[in-house]
């Protein structure tokens, strides 16, 4: 009996809120989904001199007065700031090589290119690594080459798997040769480093 009655409770109240539903307007409601849309990420790198804030282009060394025989360092990061994994990173060095206005006076005697310098061919790269992970890479194949040999030559500095997000370190030390002669005195080497990310 008492379920019964429930159920003819339920029968009436339906009745009732249909009695009511005629010529009443409803409470509507719409779910709407707008600014979809389909694009493709973004597909970039940075380079930075210390890991904190990445540019498109940096001037990342400058080394002025060396002596023969010194060796200086250069370290930069290489972020993917983009939104795909990067699957190689490779690198060239241009170089333009100038005399630094007139030849010095001991120059003058050896050197016979007023127009062009002589300073790549006597700096040497003496290491050469790269760090990802906490890893460290070595790239022998380059040790002992000087500028000059490596100029304009695709170098791969990073092949595997560079998340968003994440970077390498890559450190090259240079030295001027300890038989640099007198040709290459207040001459200048302008080194421009193109890198090149991969998806
Ligand atoms: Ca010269
Ligand atoms: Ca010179």
């Amino acid at each position: 009996m008492k379920r019964l009655w429930l159920v003819a409770v339920g029968m009436s109240m339906l009745l009732f809120v249909g009695g009511i539903k005629v010529g009443v307007s409803y409470f509507t409601d719409v779910a709407t989904s707008t600014g979809n849309e389909i694009s493709t990420g973004e597909f970039d790198i940075g380079i930075s001199r210390d890991g904190s804030r990445y540019y498109d282009d940096y001037r990342l060394f400058e080394f002025s007065n060396l002596k023969p025989g010194e060796e200086k360092t250069i370290s930069f990061y290489i972020k993917n700031r983009g939104d795909y994994p990067v699957s190689r990173i490779s690198m060239t060095f241009n170089i333009t090589d100038a005399e630094k206005g007139e030849l010095s006076g001991a120059e003058a005697l050896v050197d016979n290119t007023p127009d062009t310098g002589e300073l790549s061919r006597n700096i040497v790269i003496t290491s050469f690594e790269v760090k990802h992970n906490g890893q460290t890479t070595s790239l022998d194949d380059y040790v002992g080459k000087t500028l000059a040999e490596l100029n304009n030559t695709k170098i791969t500095l990073f092949s595997g798997k560079l998340k968003e997000g994440s970077s390498v370190q890559v450190s090259i030390s240079l030295k001027l040769s300890e038989n640099a002669g007198n040709e290459c005195q207040t001459d200048i080497s302008k080194i421009a480093l193109k890198i090149y990310a991969e998806q």
